[in-house]
């Protein structure tokens, strides 16, 4: 749940004042649906619980109509939650993403009264702690009291587009005032590398000097060939003040020279975002995801093992080949570094996760570099689950920052953090180093738990989200620039709150109330949605390239009869079309309700098959809470719908080629894929499915609802409403069956969808030209930032060391017997 503070987006006319007219003209029903609001007894009521009682107080549906239809059912429809406590209700309206209102109402007279997101919180807070609520010093988190001079955004339509923003403010800052010029060129004068000045040396040392040097050199360089390499005019160039990086040849050199001119005669947006594109500020970076098996194999589908993983290798392999392509442009002979940088795990269950350095596959010089977490006994030697790595951190900051400078040999020119520990981390060492920061999420987790914030207290000891909503606010805070996939991770859809805007304002009563946490107008944001490997994931359709060597392979693990270590259950009818997912056993991936959505159908079920590939059997060799219930309820849901002869559940797969080849031998059969999730990050699975062309119905709560266009591209299933999404699924093999064309359809639908919007290349792009902007603009605004800063050193010192001492860390004997993977 979220919601603005003052400082934070407000509509222009307050809803106080046609809400009260509103509610004058429907007296008589507005004041019984304010009664039952607060008789029904349910404290803290979401939308569809206000509109459950609307239409049980207005029974009569033409009368309920006409008082919807108006200002009311627009305030109604568009409240997220509404605290009740007797005499008011309290209204937390959402008109449009990342707009937030709060009213209070009187159920009594109807008296209407503005609130602001604090007085808000106090209301919620008093539903689960009055003496929190009630107690003046309670504390309160307010970023936006220290960034109030900060640039924001102010259209719902401009979120996600912050590299375009920057270099607008960046271009009107150097308007105003000639300082700012002067940045630009002490930030070219720090660029170097191993050492050796890059662009410009100290010569060069005034924009004055520079823009003499420019106008000489350009002359110069235009009367060469336009092919003539750098290293045959170098020590001219030397002599005017520039060093290397302008360009391989004269040419290149040229161009980059004109629009630094360009720029500094009068600063224009879209030129400057090229400049920076093409600079060379970026040649080593540090990629941190601690917790997990981090590994290149036999680690996908296990517990906290998933799309994070993928999307990091193949993130490393699409930013190499982009560095390379850009330090050739830049006529450097330098090698790009990318270390990713995970914990070392001696009990590595066959995995190479405690290796400490080993190079990635398909780069050239990336590796993964693993570093061990401690406790007072010494190295952990166990995998930990994502929700108890807290205790380590610091100590992992602190080891993995020396060990980094050590096999770099160099700072790091960019760090990028993934998830609430590899942000955190990421956080302690980029203020350690003074170096440009940027924030992955995949997913907050936030979101996923229903009032998670609100009943912190209950969930703590399984989760620990005090620990991780105060990393994640921490983290998002003290980056330069946040990396999203979708435009719903930062500030969701009409009618869902983003994960971001969700840490907007938020309360943990007993804790601590945030009424600026973050703010979605803040120009960090940028969406760089990832892609999937396409050697990998390649279409059905491409006969000459399928592996067919896994063929023999694939047939048992969908069809052989027996039940074994990989597979149980069987399909009977080789010939229907098998309904496939693939996602690790956790609650939130909802396979067990997909599981029962199949078994409830006898329709779906006499159209097609099942196969699911998740967890494990037995839930004695797992070790991840979730996933053990989630074992249990698979075999309960089995027996309960006498599914054998129609289900395949195999065990979670490691080997991505494999997985490839299986996806399409499940296009083969004129199926699908569907991805249930109660709430899904971004999706990669999605992805994979849609490139093979794997006709796709996906959650429509979260990132899949962007990837899929709902009946174009494939199919949005809303996974709280099991009978309509099986009854969707029906509709489409009907469809199928009786227009013969209509699965190619839809399959190249998806396809085309992939290549107009989620490629690696275009992500390498927009992430390196990212650092190398924000990397700017932290210099350029590092007086406020060090103010944040020091905010959020309070946070870590005072709160966030103090929460930590609360997981506790394991012992040898507390864990349960390993896992055969
Ligand atoms: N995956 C896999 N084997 C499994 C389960 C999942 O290889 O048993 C892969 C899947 O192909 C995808 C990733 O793990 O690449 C899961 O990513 P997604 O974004 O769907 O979900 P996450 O696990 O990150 O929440
Ligand atoms: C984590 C998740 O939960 C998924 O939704 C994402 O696709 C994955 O990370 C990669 O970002």
């Amino acid at each position: 749940m979220a919601m603005a503070s003052a400082s934070l987006m407000r509509l222009d006319t307050p809803i106080s004042d046609s809400l009260n007219d509103a509610l004058r003209r429907s007296r008589n029903q507005m004041k019984k649906c304010f009664a039952r609001f607060v008789e029904n007894g349910k404290r803290l009521m979401k939308c569809q619980d206000l509109m459950k009682d609307v239409e049980i107080t207005i029974e009569d549906k033409r009368e309920r109509s006409h008082v919807l239809e108006g200002f009311l059912g627009y305030i109604l429809s568009n409240t997220q939650e509404a605290a009740v406590v007797p005499p008011n209700i309290a209204l937390a309206v959402r008109p449009s993403p990342g707009f937030w209102e709060f009213v209070t109402v009187n159920a009594t007279s109807l008296e209407v009264g503005d609130l602001t997101a604090s007085e808000y919180l106090k209301f919620k807070e008093a539903i689960f702690d009055e003496n929190w609520a009630n107690d003046e010093n309670a504390l309160e988190i307010d970023f936006g009291a220290i960034e109030f001079t900060a640039p924001r955004l102010s259209l719902p339509s401009s979120i996600g587009n912050g590299v375009n923003l920057i270099s607008k403010f960046i271009s009107s800052r150097f308007g105003e005032d000639k300082q700012n010029v002067n940045a630009l060129v002490n930030y070219l004068l720090g660029l170097q590398h191993r050492g050796q000045s890059l662009m410009i040396n100290k010569k060069l040392n005034t924009v004055s000097k520079l823009q003499s040097a420019l106008f000489a050199a350009q002359v110069y360089v235009s009367s060469l060939p336009k092919d003539t390499p750098y290293e045959e005019f170098k020590h001219k160039m030397k002599g005017w003040g520039f060093e290397k990086g302008w360009g391989s040849n004269s040419e290149r050199v040229r161009e980059t020279m004109l629009l630094l001119s360009e720029v500094l005669q009068a600063p224009d947006p879209a030129k400057l975002e090229l400049l920076f594109s093409k600079l060379p500020t970026t040649l080593n970076i540090v990629i941190f995801s601690p917790h997990g098996y981090f590994g290149q194999a036999g680690v996908l589908g296990l517990p906290d093992t998933g799309g994070q993983i993928v999307y990091i290798l193949d993130q490393v392999r699409a930013l190499e080949e982009e560095l390379l392509h850009r330090i050739e442009q830049q006529g450097l002979q330098a090698k790009p570094q990318i270390l990713v940088v995970t914990r070392l795990i001696p009990d590595a269950r066959g995995t190479k996760c405690n290796v400490e350095l080993e190079p990635i596959e398909n780069t050239k010089h990336s590796h993964i570099l693993r570093v061990p977490f401690y406790t007072q006994n010494g190295v952990l030697r166990q995998w930990v689950s994502r929700f108890d790595v807290y205790p380590y951190l610091e100590r992992f900051a602190k080891d993995a920052t020396a060990k980094i400078l050590k096999v770099m040999d160099c700072k790091p020119d960019l760090i990028i953090g993934n998830y609430t520990d590899g942000n955190l981390v990421a956080s302690l060492m980029a203020k350690k180093l003074g170096i440009t920061q940027g924030t992955i999420a995949h997913a907050l987790e936030k979101t996923k738990y229903e009032d998670s914030d609100a009943k912190w207290k209950e969930l703590d000891p399984k989760y620990h989200f005090s620990c991780q909503f105060t990393a994640d606010m921490i983290s998002m805070n003290a980056t330069d620039f946040i990396i999203t996939s979708t435009y719903q991770e930062v500030s969701g859809s009409k009618n869902r709150p983003g994960q971001y805007e969700s840490h907007e304002a938020f309360t943990m009563p007993g804790l601590y109330r945030v009424v600026s946490g973050i703010n979605v107008f803040d120009p960090k944001f940028n969406i760089a949605a990832p892609g999937a490997d396409q050697s990998v994931y390649f279409p059905f359709t491409e006969k000459s390239k399928r592996l067919t060597n896994f063929h023999p392979e694939i047939e048992e693990l969908l069809y052989s009869r027996e039940n074994n270590d990989e597979h149980i259950g069987y399909l009977a009818d080789k010939k229907k079309p098998i309904i496939f997912s693939m996602a690790r056993l956790d609650t939130v991936k909802n396979i067990t309700g997909l599981t029962e959505w199949y078994g409830k159908n006898r329709k779906l079920r006499s159209l097609v098959n099942l196969v699911l590939v998740a967890g494990f059997f037995d839930p004695s060799k797992s070790k991840d809470r979730e996933e053990i219930d989630e074992i249990k309820k698979m075999h309960s849901l089995i027996e309960k719908y006498k599914l054998k002869g129609q289900i395949r559940w195999i065990a979670a797969q490691t080997d991505r080629y494999r997985n490839g080849e299986l996806y399409r031998c499940i296009a083969d059969t004129k199926g699908a894929f569907v991805q249930p999730a109660l709430y899904e990050g971004f999706g990669l699975t999605v992805i994979e499915a849609m490139n093979v062309g794997l006709p796709t119905f996906a959650t429509n709560q979260g990132g899949p609802a962007e990837i899929i266009v709902d009946g174009v591209s494939g199919f949005h299933i809303d996974p709280y409403n099991g009978d309509e999404a099986s009854k969707k699924i029906v509709a489409f093999f009907e469809k199928c069956k009786s227009d013969g064309g209509y699965w190619n359809k839809m399959s190249e639908a998806g396809l085309q969808r992939i290549h107009e919007c989620y490629t690696w290349n275009i992500y390498a792009k927009k992430a390196l030209n990212m650092g190398s902007i924000y990397g700017f603009w932290r210099q350029l605004t590092k007086d406020q930032k060090q103010a944040k800063m020091r905010y959020i050193e309070m946070i870590y010192s005072l709160l966030f060391r103090n929460l930590v001492k609360n997981v506790s860390i394991p012992t040898e004997e507390s864990l349960p017997a390993p896992t055969a993977t």
